[in-house]
């Protein structure tokens, strides 16, 4: 939220005097956004990604399915748009979640 002030004067009449009116206006920028991608590799299990998409992004069976076969046969897609937050969170937990299985997948985030 970054504050400007407009300054506006004004004449009013025939008096020769000049009103000045300051308004400060609030402009609200909205926040960027973080793409969560998810990358390809040989030797993660794909219903231990399936698993991963469901269990971390909430998403259904089919849908889960459809983005880890899209990473298999492209080497990464796009999991979900995020608030910088949101995406560091999901990251950390696909990546702890896979390190703990000792899987190789990798989860990164970019902003949009
Ligand atoms: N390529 C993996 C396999 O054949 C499956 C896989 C899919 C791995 C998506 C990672 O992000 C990934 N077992």
């Amino acid at each position: 939220m970054k504050p400007v002030t407009i300054t506006a004067s004004k004449n009013d009449g025939d008096d020769g005097e000049t009103t000045v009116v300051t308004k400060t206006r609030t402009v609200t920028k909205r926040p960027p956004l973080y793409k969560v991608l998810l990358l390809n590799d040989d030797y993660t299990p794909m219903d231990f990604v399936v698993y991963v998409l469901e269990r971390f992004f909430g998403i259904s069976n089919q849908q889960a399915t459809d983005i880890m076969l899209t990473v298999h046969n492209k080497g990464i897609a796009v999991v979900g748009v995020f608030s910088f937050e949101i995406a560091e969170t999901k990251v950390a937990q696909v990546m702890e979640l896979a390190q703990r299985n000792q899987h190789p997948l990798q989860c990164t985030m970019e902003k949009e």
